[in-house]
């Protein structure tokens, strides 16, 4: 991975190759974080970052629904990193804001041990590629299912939650496929192992609703939004894994991954990237990147202090 020069970690500035933790956190135990991803993009207005308080929310959320108490308002967190993609110099970025049981207890009743909060920001491009946004990937069913809401919590982004997308992630790439497309315990389709996921049929879009047992995404809110303002028809509901192969058009999107077309599922061709897909991605592209105004709300600008020149 790229390095920046500052993380974050519970109020201090700290040198990147310093930022470490004890062997023995709880987190790293037992998976006991929250964590999440979020983007700053370059934009006329200086780097903006996109629903950085929906993220932050989702954070505190994430972290009320494991007992991990943040010792941070949702507004000192959003002003650590304002200050910290200032130190970084950076004008893009991915942003890393962890909360994690760490050192002093082990066991599973570890109340003693401290939640710690660490935010990194580092370049990331692309998740599945450049290139596969304008051509879309090749796609598998997983055997693995998604985790479901009788043993955990699908709608927090909890870290040992993790180890799921990443037994279908890692038997898809060994596959040979670019991503895997998790069904939950029922049959039906959630998400992909990292990405929320949408079906066309009949001209109309259709994803799992946000009760499904997938992570409520922030990009799935927006193409929601961005696509009904369009003039297209959403519809939530249940979506059958045979849906998959007939549908007109199949994407996915998340905060890493952006907006990525599927052209293939289980071998099945969906073929090109269609019309819609390529509409809804356009305009979540610009939205991303401050060039839409409708949407400009949904930016956070980090203000950067002119330079004085004499
Ligand atoms: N489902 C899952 C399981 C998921 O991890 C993500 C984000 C999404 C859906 C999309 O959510 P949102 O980013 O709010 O639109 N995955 C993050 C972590 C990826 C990683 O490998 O780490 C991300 O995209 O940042």
């Amino acid at each position: 991975m790229e390095k920046s020069e500052w993380i974050w970690m519970d109020g201090e500035f700290v040198a990147w190759d310093d930022a470490q933790v004890h062997v023995l956190s709880h987190g790293l135990h037992y998976g006991t974080g929250v964590f999440e991803g979020i983007r700053c993009y370059e934009t006329e207005a200086g780097p903006a970052i996109f629903r950085h308080k929906e993220h932050l929310q989702r954070l505190r959320n994430s972290g009320e629904m494991y007992y991990l108490p943040l010792p941070y308002s949702v507004e000192e967190i959003r002003e650590a990193t304002h200050e910290l993609i200032r130190r970084n110099g950076m004008t893009s970025c991915y942003i890393r804001p962890i909360a994690f049981r760490g050192y002093g207890e082990m066991g599973l009743y570890a109340k003693s041990a401290p939640v710690n909060v660490v935010i990194a920001v580092w370049p990331w491009g692309a998740y599945l590629g450049e290139e596969s946004k304008r051509t879309g990937i090749r796609a598998k069913v997983s055997s693995w299912r998604r985790i479901s809401p009788a043993g955990l919590i699908p709608h927090a982004k909890a870290s040992g939650q993790y180890l799921n997308s990443i037994l279908a992630k890692t038997e898809s790439a060994n596959a040979g496929y670019d991503e895997a497309i998790l069904l939950d315990e029922r049959g039906f389709v959630c998400e992909g192992s990292g990405e929320n996921i949408f079906i066309v049929r009949d001209g109309e879009l259709i994803t799992p609703p946000h009760v499904a047992a997938i992570l409520d995404g922030i990009s799935r809110k927006s193409v929601i939004q961005i696509a009904r303002d369009l003039g297209y028809t959403v519809v939530e509901r249940d979506i059958a894994r045979s849906e998959l192969y007939i549908a007109e058009e199949v994407f996915l999107c998340g905060t890493a991954a952006e907006l990525v077309p599927v052209r293939e599922i289980d071998d099945h061709v969906i073929g090109d990237p269609g019309e819609i897909t390529r509409v809804i991605q356009a305009k979540f592209e610009d939205a991303l990147h401050g060039r839409a105004p409708e949407y400009a709300e949904w930016l956070d600008v980090v203000e950067i202090p002119s330079k004085v020149t004499t």
